[in-house]
């Protein structure tokens, strides 16, 4: 029995919602949330910390929650929290994933209405029950009716980071597995789109049961929804599905064309066949009598030679102008993550990050970069622990310091001095200029006043982009993927004013945000703007995320040329001055 610590985590962020529906004092739910949180952290396997008796001592794991862990972890059940569970309908955990209802209005809603899912929830607000209740009212009712319609349209989702790990696991054991030929993952997975529906994978073999066995009973599948010889769906740990095909050798470039999509992209190909006599599925070519014969195919790069085309990458195969690019010889040469040679926009111990300023820098030159923007918040974030002047004064020396130290100096590593700066209500920033002017670069982002309507926010933002010390406009639309809307805002005047200015925009790689959309990026590009491509990591691990950055910078068609960060450090520094000097700052 393993448990992970984000499986422990979740059931403590479960036993404290149960804890507060049945209006428990605060201090002990508040003890599971926080615990919750000290889990997310760790840097070792939690088996390892519970064997070795090291739980008690974690900051913020008190004794019984160390005795409940325990007992999940060596025994992999905790009857407390069964009983618990046990003691409320099933449908009420998905209640908690609505946006804009908490806790106490769930507890409200189940005593007084009888609502215990989100049908029953859906029937009282219709019913206009809902906003009879305390501290609802006609407002707060039509809010939870969007919300539930958002849920449903989020439902079967997942963003990139939870099917990224499944994958890699399904992948590397089924290479490993002697019946398999090639393989491949398939879908919106491989062409990186910023949310999945479901795990496309495909294997060549000849021994097509097998590998289908061997699928179907990896032990990270939950349930068998279909299976057979060459397609098997199943669902996997956290409720993914996952499609599995096995195709003979001579059909491989084929089916992972077809699978690799998108649909629309598939279409166009399967017309561009029609034009030469040829019909294209799935599987191979197929020919008409008396029509001149199609190549033999190898790979997925002959098949598009094959119809006179350059090899399109996975993410550029959305029906977005590729391939009349590819039939011209126009493709873009994508940026890869070995161009990558630096980071901005990280957050450290100082704001709401996990890990210290050196941690966060040594991380970084572990993965073989050169320089590191630290941005952490700015005092309008407090519930972010945002720094003031005086706080951010003394990072800025401390980080001064790190780079004098003959560890960073021996390394040619570099940190450089930012602040994630809070765009205000009137589009004002959180910092004056004279502070500001201190920092070595500045991200300006939107935190708070998501209800602005499209005008007032398009122009807040852009009075903060009007900002010469502002150099990179951080996640754009504030959007949460699969958990909360961008805010309206026009984004090609944002990407006007960015580049009149010479503002760069962020392509934020946190799963959750992936913002700005790769859709925007083509426009943004042939408007001159630069991109930089940001984790926003608030751990060392998170600095990871900047590969779901490259996936969708590459869907926006960028090359190496138009992200700021594949500068050598000898040349970035002067990128970030740009805006300044342009403007006599
Ligand atoms: P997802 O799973 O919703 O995130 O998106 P995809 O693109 O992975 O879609 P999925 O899993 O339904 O199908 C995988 C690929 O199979 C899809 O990208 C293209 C191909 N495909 C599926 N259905 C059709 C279809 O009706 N026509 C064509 N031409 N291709 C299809
Ligand atoms: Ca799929
Ligand atoms: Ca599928
Ligand atoms: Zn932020």
């Amino acid at each position: 029995m393993s448990q992970s610590a984000t499986d422990v985590g979740e059931i403590l962020e479960h036993i404290a919602q149960l804890l507060e529906l049945k209006g428990e004092n605060p201090f002990k739910i508040r003890a599971y949330t926080n615990a919750a949180r000290a889990l997310e952290s760790l840097s070792e396997p939690i088996e390892t910390i519970v064997v070795e008796g090291r739980l008690g001592s974690i900051e913020g794991i008190g004794k019984a929650i160390t005795e409940k862990v325990t007992e999940l972890v060596t025994t992999g059940k905790l009857p407390y929290y069964e009983e618990l569970k046990g003691s409320f309908p099933e449908g009420i955990f998905e209640l908690f994933e609505l946006q804009g209802l908490g806790a106490k209005k769930i507890k409200a809603l189940h005593d007084q209405l009888g609502v215990s899912s989100v049908e029953d929830l859906e029937r009282v607000c219709k019913e206009g029950k809902a906003a009879e209740l305390a501290g609802f009212g006609e407002k707060t009712q039509t809010k939870l009716l969007k919300a539930i319609e958002d849920h449903r349209k989020h439902a079967g989702r997942f963003r990139i980071n939870v099917v990224a790990v499944l994958a890699e696991e399904l992948l590397s054991d089924l290479r490993a597995h002697e019946a398999v030929g090639q393989i491949s993952e398939g879908g919106s997975f491989r062409r990186r789109k910023e949310t999945i529906g479901d795990l496309d994978i495909l294997v060549s073999s000849k021994h097509a049961e097998e590998v289908s066995e061997f699928f179907i009973h990896h032990p990270l599948v939950e349930e068998v929804i279909v299976s057979g010889p060459t397609k098997s769906s199943v669902r996997l740990q956290g409720g993914v599905q996952c499609d599995l095909r096995v195709v003979k050798p001579e059909e491989f470039p084929f089916a992972l064309v077809y699978f690799t999509g998108s649909k629309e992209h598939n279409i166009r190909l399967r017309s561009r066949a029609l034009e030469r006599g040829w019909s294209l599925n799935e599987y191979r070519f197929s020919v008409a009598e008396g029509v001149e014969l199609p190549p033999a195919i190898h790979d997925e790069k002959e098949l598009y030679r094959s119809l006179g085309l350059d090899f399109i990458a996975p993410e550029l195969r959305e029906d977005k102008g590729e391939i009349v690019a590819a039939e011209d010889g126009t493709l873009p040469n994508l940026i890869e993550w070995s161009n990558l040679r630096g980071t901005f926009h990280c957050h450290t111990t100082a704001s709401d990050g996990k890990n210290s300023l050196i941690e966060m820098a040594r991380a970084a030159m572990d993965l073989g970069l050169e320089y590191l923007g630290i941005a952490d918040h700015s005092k309008s974030s407090f519930q972010a622990h945002g720094l003031d002047a005086v706080r951010l004064a003394e990072q800025v020396s401390e980080i001064r310091e790190l780079n004098d130290s003959k560890e960073f100096q021996e390394a040619g590593f570099r940190l450089f001095a930012g602040t994630e700066c809070d765009i205000l209500k009137e589009g004002e920033l959180d910092f004056p200029d004279e502070v500001l002017a201190t920092l070595d670069y500045v991200v300006a982002s939107v935190h708070s006043g998501f209800t602005a309507d499209e005008r007032t926010m398009t122009e807040r933002i852009i009075r903060a982009i009007r900002n010469p010390h502002v150099t990179i406009m951080g996640h754009l639309t504030g959007r949460l993927l699969l958990a909360r809307e961008a805010y309206p805002v026009t984004i090609p005047a944002i990407i006007e004013a960015a580049a009149e200015t010479g503002t760069i925009i962020e392509i934020n790689a946190s799963p959750w945000r992936l913002d700005m959309d790769w859709r925007w990026w083509p426009l943004a590009k042939e408007k001159g703007v630069k991109c930089a491509i940001n984790p926003d990591a608030h751990t060392t691990h998170g600095l990871q995320d900047l590969i779901y950055g490259v996936g969708i910078a590459r869907k926006g068609w960028l090359t190496k040329a138009d992200v700021v960060n594949c500068l050598p450090l000898g040349k970035v520094e002067a990128v970030l001055a740009v805006k300044r000097e342009k403007q006599g700052v």
